[in-house]
């Protein structure tokens, strides 16, 4: 039974009402009813909270720091509802006070605190450590603005700052006498004692005040509550500065700017890194303030900081957070005094790295100098860090320049990110399984010779309450009624007793009529926000995600003109339906893929106009791709389009969101989808294109693109289309240039779509084809569905747990 009646919960909501809007219920809009549920559920989770938390301080549990900064958190109303249990009773609760929920739910901002797949999985793995009971805190900062909202103006993206606090800070509770201060510029100045050690004073620094603004994250059927811990900026001088002398002035006036722009926004880059002061001190201020909130909690319970070790493992989530190595290497060697191998010691038993990626321009390398200037204390402790290593890797390569330089943390003048993780932290994960063997036989091979047992792999996971019980409530219920229960959704591997249906024609035609009824919701939901009307007859094919080259929206762009060819051709050809929908986000300073976006508007006008394509081909680009547009989208999708050149997707989740929602899958032997594959066997997913190993030999071989065009009409033919344009006046020759002949610097098709156009139609031609077969395409359905156990989030926080992490986990 739920912790609360509809009663008490009514009676809740309406003393907020009253205490914080001042308002009763009747002149209560639906901004003040959304915010006072958030407050109800707020004080439920603190009282869970407050009880939970004394027992894992008095048990002196090993804690979890997860340090990201991205949390991709979308929206907490119905989550914490939902998980809480009391779900069905707030929906009863507000249907009674006049209200409806769903409409209330949507009334809620995105928290859209991250890019795509990191910042999405931060949140999703919240979700499973408290779950699972694991004492765990996430850490980031506090943006004001989120990532950008996009516009669609004229086929084009346009950004639009994203202000989510208004009613996003419901779920945030200041917690002022937790601030702490993080200090930026000046200067060291060294002091010797008469035992000859050096006490290095830091002088002349900025100070930014770090507040934290906590939000409770509730676990699914347990009291357990963490905590996601985001940091606001603020300056620690008061406005009015007239009186200061004329040094503290501009000191000052230097804090206040430095506070005001910290935590203003959100970096929109995904896989790109550029070398930006205020993003480094963005960096540095997140890690100082969490690490001094950590060791302060610590010396509170310990009184030392000799076990900190043995209490908190600290987990960056990639390099962002990697200067949390020499913060704590600072803080034990200024603040405690420890000698250097001491603190070494302890640093390089807390701290743990998760790499997903491998794209050169991803790999953050800093310029010394910014370091230098902005930390130069840090800039100390970096270039020790740096010199032992560099002593450490000349013995063990026995000179061997090629390596050591490869492996340097500093070199040329810049700072590499991810070589001083793999220096310090005793483990290094990929995110899936191909990936970490690509880490460990390619990007950080050497390191991996030195210190093999340090490298880890744990496949992502997507949170399972979430993206398949939450969003698609008709598919949870046919899962419950064949599997007994709602075992699965504490036992994610449980769903897998669905695959006993999988010849019932009664469960195949739900699961039909399931994605039928979801595929007409979710047109509904896109007439009334565009106008544009979905065709529920199509089968409907979906890629979204970030838009970048490598994961190939132009060779869904590229097959989707063929097929519009030969419908041009052949009219009355037998042509199944189908209808593509694209979702992206470009880095706006990412010219190449706002163009493909561009140009997947121009296509998409051209052939939703063209009368041969009613009723047949439609092509629809969904604006402002997002949390709670994916929340929408999946449970409607049918084809899953996961494309990418194989060894550059690190894992992909949208993949695993897709699978777990029943659709099928065209893809590549990349990052996840490997594993799919493996849990699916060939007949149950439409693979195509070239392996990573392939991959590597044809641009060893050297790959001429060229050659394709000249030898494949088909392909010469969709080129030339592409390069005259879509009846809008909008060339494409960049684009055509960029698959011919290379640009800037980048090579010709660098991503191989050419070399996979092929194969990709032949994958979609067996997926058509597959379609016409109702029993067989809702059997390869279900499939998908009943093997996507492993893909659950709590399968990922175990595998943290056990092998990472060290920590108990209860189921
Ligand atoms: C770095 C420095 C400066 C500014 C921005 C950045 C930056 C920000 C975000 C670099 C990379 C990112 C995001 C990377 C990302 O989302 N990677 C994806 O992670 C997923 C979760 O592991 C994987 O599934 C995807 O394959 C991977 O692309």
């Amino acid at each position: 039974m739920a912790e609360y009646t509809k009663a008490q919960l009514t009676e809740m909501i309406v003393g907020k009402l009253r205490r914080n809007f001042g308002r009763d219920v009747d002149d209560a809009t639906p901004n003040h009813m959304f915010k006072a549920c958030a407050l109800v559920l707020r004080d439920i989770m603190s009282s869970h909270q407050m009880e939970t938390g004394n027992q894992v301080w008095e048990g002196q549990q090993r804690q979890v720091h997860y340090l990201s900064l991205e949390f991709l958190m979308g929206r907490s109303l119905e989550k914490n509802a939902y998980n809480l249990g009391l779900l069905d009773t707030l929906k009863d609760a507000l249907e009674d006070l006049g209200f409806s929920a769903s409409d209330l739910f949507e009334k809620e901002p995105d928290a859209g605190l991250g890019n795509g797949g990191l910042g999405r999985l931060a949140a999703c793995y919240l979700d499973s450590m408290t779950t699972l009971e694991i004492p765990a805190t996430g850490y980031t900062i506090c943006y004001e603005l989120g990532i950008f909202k996009q516009k669609i103006v004229d086929g084009k993206q346009v950004e639009q700052a994203d202000n989510w606090l208004g009613l996003g800070d419901a779920w945030l509770i200041p917690k002022v006498d937790e601030t702490e201060e993080v200090r930026f510029g000046g200067k060291v100045v060294d002091h010797w004692d008469e035992r000859g050690v050096n006490h290095p004073e830091h002088v002349g620094y900025t100070t930014v005040l770090a507040i934290p603004r906590d939000m409770e994250i509730a676990g699914y059927k347990t009291r357990h509550t963490n905590t996601l811990r985001l940091w606001d900026a603020k300056s620690p001088v008061p406005v009015d500065m007239s009186y200061y002398s004329r040094g503290e002035y501009l000191k000052a006036v230097e804090q206040q700017a430095m506070a005001e722009v910290i935590a203003k926004v959100l970096y929109p880059d995904d896989n790109h890194y550029e070398g930006k002061s205020l993003r480094l001190k963005q960096q540095y201020f997140f890690v100082s303030a969490t690490v001094q909130s950590i060791v302060r909690q610590h010396r509170a319970q310990y009184g030392t900081l000799r076990n900190f070790h043995e209490k908190h493992v600290i987990q960056i989530n990639d390099t962002h957070p990697t200067l949390v190595i020499p913060e704590l290497m600072r803080i034990l060697l200024d603040v405690e005094g420890y000698s250097w191998n001491d603190a070494w010691n302890i640093v390089t038993h807390t701290v743990a790295y998760t790499n997903h990626t491998v794209l050169a321009e991803a790999l953050e390398r800093w310029p010394q100098g910014l370091i230098e200037n902005l930390l130069p204390r840090i800039w100390q402790i970096l270039k020790e860090i740096a010199a032992r290593y560099q002593r450490t890797l000349e013995q063990h390569f026995h000179g061997d320049q090629s390596k050591v330089s490869k492996m340097a943390i500093i070199w040329n003048g810049e700072v590499r990110m991810a070589n001083l993780c793999v220096c310090a932290c005793y483990a290094v994960n990929g995110v899936s399984a191909l990936h970490s063997e690509i880490l460990k036989q390619d990007v950080f091979h050497d390191a991996y010779t030195m210190r093999p047992e340090q490298f880890k792999n744990v496949t992502n996971g997507v949170d399972h309450r979430r993206w398949l019980s939450q969003i698609n409530p008709k598919l949870d219920a046919l899962v419950k009624e064949c599997t007994g229960g709602d075992d699965y959704l504490l036992h994610p591997e449980a769903i897998r007793g669905l695959e006993k249906y999988k010849d019932d024609q009664s469960v195949l035609s739900q699961l039909e009529a399931i994605k039928k009824e979801n595929k007409r919701r979710f047109a509904a939901y896109v007439a009334r926000e565009s106008g544009v009307v979905l065709n529920t007859d199509a089968v409907f094919d979906v890629q979204v995600k970030r838009l970048h080259e490598y994961k190939r929206q132009l060779l869904n762009v590229l097959h989707i003109i063929h097929l519009y060819n030969q419908l041009r051709d052949n009219p009355n050809m037998e042509f199944t339906p189908q209808t593509f929908l694209f979702g992206a986000k470009a880095a706006p300073g990412y010219h190449v893929a706002k163009k493909i976006i561009q140009l997947i508007n121009s296509l998409s006008a051209q052939i939703n106009a063209d009368p041969i394509c009613k009723d047949k081909l439609q092509v629809v680009f969904l604006e402002n791709y997002r949390v709670s547009l994916a929340e929408k989208l999946m449970p409607a999708s049918e084809i899953s389009e996961q494309i990418s050149t194989a060894g550059k997707e690190a894992s992909g989740t949208g993949n695993m969101k897709f699978m777990m929602n029943g659709a099928l899958t065209i893809g590549t032997l990349d990052g996840a989808n490997v594993e799919m594959h493996q849990q699916l066997g060939d007949e149950n997913i439409f693979l195509f294109g070239l392996t990573a190993d392939q991959v590597v030999q044809l641009k060893n071989q050297g790959y001429i693109p060229a050659n394709y065009y000249n030898s494949n009409p088909a392909i010469k033919r969709v080129l030339d289309q592409i390069r005259a344009g879509f009846g809008d006046g909008v060339d494409y020759n960049d684009i055509a240039d960029r698959l011919l002949i290379g640009a800037g610097g980048s090579p010709a098709d660098e991503y191989l779509l050419l070399a996979d156009f092929d194969s990709y139609c032949q994958a979609h031609r067996r997926a058509i084809e597959t379609y016409a077969d109702r029993k067989l395409w809702n059997q390869m359905s279900l499939i998908n569905i009943a093997r996507s156990g492993i893909f659950a989030a709590d399968r990922s926080i175990r595998d943290y747990a056990s092998d990472i992490w060290h920590v108990p986990t209860r189921l």
